[in-house]
């Protein structure tokens, strides 16, 4: 008997923030492929990552676990692929297996891909034009062989994973995972998108021009703002660098936005390609497509690039999903779903029982309409890199439904444990009801006292509860 358990289909992009895609109101682009799987499925209005950067999420997804458990807390840590991850566990109960683009968790052989009955990776970050890939040898399949390919890096993923698609076994159900390297910095266009917002202005966001007042010293020396701190390869031209601050964000702006929208654009046409193969095959009904990415991106808020604040912008991943035989076409959720939740599910819809310490839990039932009364209301984060890449300060922080409070410990990871005297530890505490933008932090207003109490104590709980510890608190 064929087995009839829901294929997977998981796609994730590099740096792709939800305001960049018109299901999510975008005021800047359209993204017609992406709307498609949101109209026929469900938009999740609150998912978060728990750690904004690239490697510790693609771990946390993989593994259902918090950077502390696996290992991953910094762009420095690969994957020991001895672990346990959801592809290992559909791949033992039945499934066919597949993970196609980047994987940037490792390229030792010891952080190979594991759990895949084939892959296909980029080294590293990948390029974009005539990329190199890694591609199983069937012969060893803990080993890649490298091969130089032609095309375009958006193109050629989904060109790979259509051919595995044509010829897996149609007797088992499959799990296939397609992550784009794009629209990953430095967003470098193809040439049918490379005209694309050519005789138009991008609107700018409504905090470009942010200046970092009534906030910790954190957003102020974070060095990721458009224009000053970019190179010229972000913006393909030499940046003037006489213009002032100001100025110089607005100039910036618009090269920087239409390249990573460009870049965008492919990657929908691409997902219209994955769609289109499921509809002319008769799979749709009977697949799980997933859209989303690793965390999320500033497209210019608070005057910045890049991500790693858990603001908004950043600690926000879109999250499409669609299973006609569950979700209701058209809908969406506000219930707060993470990255570390990701494992679990798909191994909840496959019938797979999860691995002991995997700390995530399935959403399956908010998926289906029904969120348990005990689901989560709000969520532990932490951002380990000290003042490495981008001179972002270290931090952990709680989100709820209404409020943000973010501890700046100042402290090293590995360090002494000596405080940085010269940035002493700070807090942040944001009403995202009155104050959206996270422009005004209200750690300090007595006023908030108690919300404050209250917030730590919760912290406090989540941290313990995922195995985490909190660090020095003052103030
Ligand atoms: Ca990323």
């Amino acid at each position: 008997m064929p087995d009839k358990r829901p294929n997977i289909v998981f796609i994730m992009t590099d740096d792709h923030a939800a305001h960049a895609m018109s299901c999510y109101g975008s005021r800047i682009n359209q993204t017609p492929n992406l709307d498609r799987i949101a109209t026929g499925g469900m938009r999740l209005c609150n998912c978060f990552c728990t750690n904004s950067i690239c490697a510790p999420s693609r771990a946390t997804i993989l593994t259902g676990q918090y950077e502390h458990i696996h290992g991953v807390r910094t762009l420095g840590d690969d994957l020991d692929r001895t672990r346990n991850n959801f592809a290992k566990l559909l791949r033992a109960s039945g499934y066919q297996t597949a993970l196609v683009g980047k994987w940037h968790l490792g390229t030792k052989p010891e952080n190979r891909p594991a759990g895949f009955d084939y892959w296909n990776v980029l080294p590293g970050q990948g390029l974009y034009h005539d990329p190199v890939m890694h591609e199983m040898d069937p012969a060893d399949p803990d080993h890649g062989i490298p091969k130089k390919l032609k095309g375009y890096v958006t193109d050629l993923i989904t060109d790979i994973s259509l051919d595995w698609l044509r010829n897996r076994d149609t007797d088992k159900p499959f799990c296939l995972l397609v992550h784009h390297k794009a629209p990953h910095r430095e967003w470098e266009p193809d040439d049918k998108h490379a005209h694309m917002y050519d005789d138009i202005d991008i609107p700018e966001p409504d905090t470009l021009y942010d200046d970092y007042e009534n906030r910790a010293a954190a957003a102020r020396e974070a060095k990721m703002r458009v224009g000053v701190h970019m190179k010229d390869k972000d913006v393909k031209r030499p940046i003037p660098r006489d213009l002032d601050d100001h100025a110089l964000r607005k100039w910036a702006y618009q090269y920087y936005i239409k390249d990573y929208l460009r870049v965008i654009a492919s990657v929908d046409d691409n997902v219209g390609r994955l769609l289109d193969y499921l509809d002319a095959e008769d799979l749709a009904d009977d697949t799980i497509v997933v859209y989303t990415s690793d965390q999320g991106f500033f497209l210019g808020d608070h005057g910045w690039y890049d991500k790693r604040f858990m603001y908004e912008q950043s600690l926000r991943m879109p999250f499409l999903i669609r299973y006609p035989r569950e979700i209701e076409a058209g809908s969406t959720t506000d219930a707060m779903a993470l990255n570390l939740d990701f494992a679990q599910t798909f191994l909840d819809y496959a019938g797979v029982e999860p691995y002991p310490g995997m700390q995530g839990r399935s959403f399956r039932p908010v998926l289906a309409g029904h969120t348990p009364d005990d689901w989560r209301r709000g969520m532990y984060y932490r951002y380990w890199m000290h003042l490495s890449h981008h001179n972002v300060y270290a931090h952990y922080g709680i989100r709820t439904e209404r409020y943000k409070l973010i501890y700046y410990y100042a402290q090293a990871l590995g360090a002494s444990g000596a405080i940085d005297d010269s940035r002493p530890p700070e807090w942040e505490l944001f009403d995202l009801e009155r104050d959206p933008d996270e422009l005004h932090s209200v750690y300090a207003d007595p006023a908030y006292a108690d919300v404050v109490k209250e917030l730590k104590a919760e912290m406090h709980r989540l941290q313990a509860d995922c195995g985490d510890e909190p660090v020095d608190e003052v103030g």
